[in-house]
C-alpha cells in the first residue's frame, strides 16, 4: 500500500512523515527544482502483532508496511494550465490513497502561504488542484479522440465514441467541481478508467494538523469541511515528539497528555479502513508476521499475498481467530480444544485471523 501526503507548503507534511518513520522505517528522497519527494517505508503498528510476538517468541517480527510519499510542490495554481509537475503527478498517481495534510495550528513563527490559518479554504485549494490536474488529462484525451475518430474505420469507431462520451461526462463533472470518485460509473467503465489513475478517483482523507495544545478534533468546529471525506485530527508536532522518545518513556508521556494511543497509529488504521484493507497473521518459531489483504478476501487470495506458489498449490488453510488464539495461549492448546479449523479456498478471511496455508507445488 502506498499513501501520498499532499498539502500546502508548511502544513506539516514532513513533520508527519518524519514522525511516522522515526525508528521504524527507511527514508529516501529525490529533489528537482521546487519539487521534492521523500519516500519512507513505514511499519504499521499493530498491538495484535506485539501480543503474538510475546506468545510465540519468534526470531523476527514483521509488521505490515506502508509506503508514505511526502510530496512537495502542491499549492494554489500549481496544477495550472498544463497540470502538475510530472514528478508530482507521478508520485500522486502511483499512490493508493491521498492524505491531505491541512494546517490547523496557529503559530506566528510559521508563515502560511495563504497568510491566515483556514483549514476549510486549504482543503478547497487542494481539491481544486486535484480536479484541475484530472481535467487537464481528460481534456487532452477528448481532443485526441476527436482527432482520431474521422481517421478510424467505421467498424472501429464505436469504442472510441463510447470513450469520448465517457470522457465528456467526466469533463463535465470535473468542471462542476465534482471528483471522479463521485461520478456514477458502470463496472466496465470503472475498470477502463483505472489505467488513467485519476487523482480525484482515489480515496482521500483530510488530516488536520492541530497545534500541540489543541483539544481533540471535533467535526463541529470545522463546519465547512466536505461531508464525504473522512477527517482525522492529528497533533503533528506532538506526534513527532512522541516518535522521538525512547520506547520505554512513551507510555508515560502519552499518559501525561491523556492520549490513549499515538495519533499515527490511528491514522494508519484509518487508512486501512479507507482502502478496505485488513490484516491476517502467520505465526511460528521463525516469524510472526502481518499481511495485508482487501476486506472480503478468500483464503486462496490470502495465500497469494504470501507467495504465488501458496495460491497455486493451495490445499487447505488452518485457521484460528485472533481472540481464540489469545484465549488458548499456545497452538498445542488450540489444537487440543479443537479451535483450529480447516478451511478451503473460498473461506472468507476475517480481520486478525491466524492462517497456516497447506500447499503442494
Ligand atoms: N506550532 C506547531 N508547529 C508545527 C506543527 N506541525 C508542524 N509545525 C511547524 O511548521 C513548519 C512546517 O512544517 P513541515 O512539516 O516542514 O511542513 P511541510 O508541509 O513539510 O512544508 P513544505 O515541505 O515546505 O511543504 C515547521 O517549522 C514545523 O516545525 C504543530 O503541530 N504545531
Ligand atoms: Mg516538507
Amino acid at each position: 500500500m502506498q499513501i501520498a501526503l499532499i498539502g500546502l507548503p508548511q502544513s506539516g507534511k514532513s513533520t508527519l512523515s518524519t514522525a511516522m518513520t522515526q525508528g521504524r522505517g527507511e527514508a529516501s528522497g529525490s529533489r528537482r527544482g521546487r519539487v521534492e519527494i521523500r519516500s519512507a517505508v513505514v511499519d504499521v503498528p499493530d498491538a495484535r502483532v506485539d501480543r503474538l510476538t510475546e506468545m510465540f517468541h519468534p526470531r523476527r517480527t514483521v509488521y505490515a508496511q506502508v509506503r508514505v510519499d511526502d510530496v512537495t510542490g502542491v499549492s494554489r495554481g500549481s496544477a495550472g494550465q498544463s497540470g502538475f509537475d510530472p514528478q508530482v503527478l507521478d508520485a500522486l498517481s502511483r499512490s493508493d490513497a491521498l492524505m491531505m495534510v491541512v494546517r490547523a495550528f496557529e503559530d506566528d513563527a510559521v508563515p502560511h502561504p495563504e497568510v491566515t490559518v483556514d483549514p476549510v479554504r486549504d482543503v478547497e485549494i487542494i481539491m481544486l488542484e486535484l480536479i484541475m490536474s484530472d481535467l487537464t488529462i481528460v481534456e487532452h484525451r477528448v481532443e485526441r479522440i476527436e482527432a482520431q475518430i474521422p481517421k478510424t474505420r467505421a467498424d472501429a469507431r464505436d469504442k472510441l465514441e463510447q470513450e469520448l462520451a465517457l470522457m465528456r461526462r467526466l469533463a463535465e463533472a470535473l468542471s462542476r467541481g465534482e471528483p471522479v470518485r463521485r461520478v456514477p460509473l458502470a463496472a466496465d467503465e470503472e475498470v477502463f478508467l483505472r489505467s488513467f489513475q485519476f487523482l480525484t478517483a482515489k480515496p482521500a482523507m483530510i488530516v488536520l494538523n492541530m497545534g500541540e495544545d489543541a483539544e481533540a478534533y471535533e467535526r463541529s468546529q470545522y463546519p465547512g469541511l466536505p461531508e464525504d471525506e473522512p477527517v482525522l485530527g492529528i497533533r503533528g508536532a506532538l506526534e513527532m515528539e512522541i516518535a522521538e522518545l525512547p520506547e520505554d518513556e512513551r507510555a508515560l508521556f502519552l499518559e501525561s497528555y491523556g492520549i490513549e494511543e499515538p495519533g499515527l497509529n490511528v491514522l494508519l488504521r484509518e487508512c486501512y479502513a479507507l482502502l478496505g484493507l485488513m490484516s491476517f497473521f502467520t505465526v511460528g518459531e521463525d516469524e510472526v508476521r502481518a499481511w495485508t489483504v482487501r476486506r472480503g478476501a478468500v483464503a486462496v487470495e490470502a495465500a497469494g499475498a504470501i507467495h504465488t506458489d501458496l495460491a497455486r498449490g493451495f490445499i487447505r488453510a488452518e485457521v484460528i481467530g485472533y481472540d481464540d488464539m489469545l484465549a488458548c495461549g499456545t497452538m498445542a492448546e488450540a489444537r487440543k480444544r479443537g479451535r483450529l479449523r480447516l478451511e478451503g479456498k473460498d473461506y472468507v478471511v476475517q480481520n486478525g485471523d491466524i492462517l497456516n496455508i497447506r500447499f503442494n507445488v
